[in-house]
C-alpha cells in the first residue's frame, strides 16, 4: 500500500428527503437519526477506504435537495471525482427526478462526456414496506445512462451502504482504465518518414 491516500471528491445529489445525509452519516459515522433535518446548503465529510490495496479519502459532499437551495448547492459540483445519485424506492417522483439531478451535475459541474463520468445510482429506503419503484424501472434508467452500477441502500439499517459508497471508487477506477485503453486521438503518422527497413516480400 502507498503511504498517502488519494483525495476524492464525490458529490451525493438527489430530491429533498431521499436520504443523502443519512446515507452520509451512516457510511461515514455509523449513525442513524430517524429525525434528520433538511441540508441547507452542502456540508462535507471525509472518510478513508481501502479498494484494491490503495488508500482512497472520500471527500464526501451532501447536498440540499431541495430547490429552493439550488443556487448554495451548484457551485460546488466542480471538481468532483464521482457522483452518487440518490432517489428513495417508496418515492416514485424522486426516482423520475433522477434525470434531471444528472443534468444539472453535468451542468455546473462542467462535464462534457456525462456517459464516462463515474456515476453511481442508490435506491435508498429499502427497509421501507411501501416500494413504488420497481428494480427493472431502475436498471432500464442506468443501461440508458452509460451503464452506470445501481445499489440498493438503506442508511435505516445498513444495507449496502459501504458497499455502494466503495463502488464509487470502484467505477471511477474501472473507467479511467477504460479511457487509458483507448487510442489516443490528436496521434498524427509522418508521411515524409522513410519506413523502417525489413526483410518482407517488398523489399
Ligand atoms: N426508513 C428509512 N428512512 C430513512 C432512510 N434514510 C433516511 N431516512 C429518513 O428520511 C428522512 C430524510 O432523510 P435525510 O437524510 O435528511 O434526507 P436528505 O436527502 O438529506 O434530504 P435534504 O437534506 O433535504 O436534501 C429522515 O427522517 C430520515 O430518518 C432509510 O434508509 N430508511
Ligand atoms: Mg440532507
Amino acid at each position: 500500500m502507498s503511504g498517502k491516500s488519494k483525495l476524492l471528491k464525490v458529490v451525493l445529489l438527489g430530491d429533498g428527503g431521499v436520504g443523502k445525509s443519512s446515507l452520509m452519516n451512516r457510511f461515514v459515522s455509523n449513525k442513524f437519526d430517524a429525525q434528520s433535518f433538511h441540508t441547507i446548503g452542502v456540508e462535507f465529510l471525509n472518510k478513508d477506504v481501502c479498494v484494491d490495496n490503495e488508500t482512497y479519502t472520500m471527500q464526501i459532499w451532501d447536498t440540499a435537495g431541495q430547490e429552493r437551495f439550488k443556487s448554495l448547492r451548484t457551485p460546488f459540483y466542480r471538481g468532483a471525482d464521482c457522483c452518487l445519485l440518490t432517489f428513495a424506492v417508496d418515492d416514485m417522483q424522486s426516482f423520475k427526478n433522477l434525470s434531471m439531478w444528472k443534468k444539472e451535475f453535468l451542468y455546473y459541474a462542467d462535464i462534457q462526456d456525462g456517459n464516462n463520468f463515474p456515476f453511481v445510482i442508490l435506491g435508498n429506503k429499502v427497509d421501507v414496506e411501501n416500494r413504488a419503484v420497481n428494480e427493472e424501472m431502475v436498471r432500464d434508467w442506468c443501461n440508458l445512462n452509460g451503464r452506470c452500477p445501481y445499489y440498493e441502500t438503506s442508511a435505516k439499517d445498513s444495507t449496502n451502504v459501504d458497499t455502494a459508497f466503495k463502488a464509487a471508487v470502484e467505477r471511477l477506477k474501472e473507467l479511467e482504465e477504460l479511457m487509458d485503453e483507448r487510442p489516443q486521438h490528436g496521434h498524427t503518422v509522418d508521411l515524409r518518414k522513410k519506413p523502417k527497413q525489413s526483410g518482407g516480400c517488398c523489399n
